[in-house]
């Protein structure tokens, strides 16, 4: 793991890069969330208002209606591969990416591409020629206000609702603890921009399908309790499940969060097989799990934050259920031996 070392400079020479071309072409991971979305569409609108060039893409074929209320949504590219080369006037940016292979393929990093990576996961390995990497902030959307607020630039209402909703999304509505007084005093210049608090609550909580809620309930009446005193808990969502309720992959979002207001459960664990027939594990931890989301994530090659993480599960799905909760006991009783 890269540890990530910044340095406030950081913020103004992104700043400086991004002034320094004409055109911006951004890219964001797949499976794109609030922080995703907002912080594309929020230097996508930046550009525009700049004069730029610019255009924002990633490998997700349908995009979440919820955040179509984002200006410069509409402009989102589908691509999942794309030539990075250098050229004259370009620069690639990649927002919320933890490292080149989470979103469109096809960069190499040794190739010293012209590349300004914006990020606040502290696992990020600094593939950019720039890079601007907070592992302490809240969000991608709060690096990018730091980033305009270091240089001056206007922070018209529409971007300031891109980056509110990031914000909002990455912190869980202010109750994570990436929560620090910064993001607070972002979010109160925000407000004071224009992203109207109840508003904007509104736009993004308010966005469960009625097909969303039948997966859901698929997930909640297959959870399993365990560990000392019940401190964990796991489930499964199932190809099939969403075909048959209509759901697609964005209806999973928030699910594991809902699930870490079971009262005692410290780690949360929860099977998606996608209906493309990947399976993935999204995985959450609160104060006084014996090991972190983060932690349990990077022993299956996943990656993430401590609080929040994922990862790929290659195992029968059929079986599934059964081997996260010994990989679970596993780790538990790997931390028991070394305490
Ligand atoms: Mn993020």
């Amino acid at each position: 793991m890269t540890q990530t070392k910044f340095n406030p400079e950081d913020l103004l020479s992104a700043s400086k890069t991004l002034k320094a071309y004409g055109t911006w072409k951004i890219f964001t991971h797949a499976k794109a969330d609030g922080d995703a979305w907002g912080s594309s569409t929020a230097l996508y609108t930046a550009g525009k208002n700049l004069g730029k060039n610019v255009c924002w893409l990633n490998p997700d074929e349908k995009l979440s209606d919820r955040y179509k209320y984002l200006s410069g949504f509409d402009a989102h590219i589908t691509c999942e591969k794309f030539d990075f080369v250098n050229e004259n006037d370009v620069l690639y940016i990649f927002l919320d990416c933890s490292n080149e292979e989470r979103g469109t393929l096809g960069f190499d990093a040794s190739k010293n591409i012209n590349a300004l990576n914006i990020d606040h996961h502290e696992d990020n390995s600094l593939f950019g020629r720039v890079n601007c990497v907070d592992g302490k902030a809240s969000s991608t959307c709060e690096m990018l206000y730091r980033i305009f607020e270091a240089d001056g630039w206007e922070i018209t209402q529409p971007i300031a609702e891109s980056l509110y909703t990031g914000i909002f999304t990455d912190t869980g509505g202010f109750s994570f603890s990436n929560t620090s007084p910064l993001t607070h005093n972002i979010a109160a210049e925000l407000i004071k921009l224009g992203a109207e608090p109840a508003h904007m609550s509104d736009l993004i909580s308010q966005n469960k399908t009625p097909a969303d809620f039948l997966l859901w309930s698929r997930a909640m009446s297959r959870v399993k309790m365990f560990g000392p005193e019940n401190i964990f808990a796991i489930s499964i969502l199932f190809a099939s499940d969403f075909q048959e309720v209509g759901a697609d992959m964005t209806g999973t979002e928030g699910l594991s969060s809902m699930f870490m207001t079971i009262m005692g459960v410290k780690l949360i664990s929860t099977i998606l097989e996608f209906p493309t027939g990947n399976v993935r594990l999204s995985i959450r931890s609160r104060e006084g799990s014996p090991f972190g989301a983060g932690e349990f994530a990077r022993t299956l090659g996943g990656g993430g934050h401590e609080r929040a993480a994922g990862a790929k599960f290659n195992v029968p799905i059929n079986d599934a259920m059964n081997e996260l909760e010994k990989l679970i006991m596993q780790k538990y009783h790997e931390c028991l031996n070394s305490h």
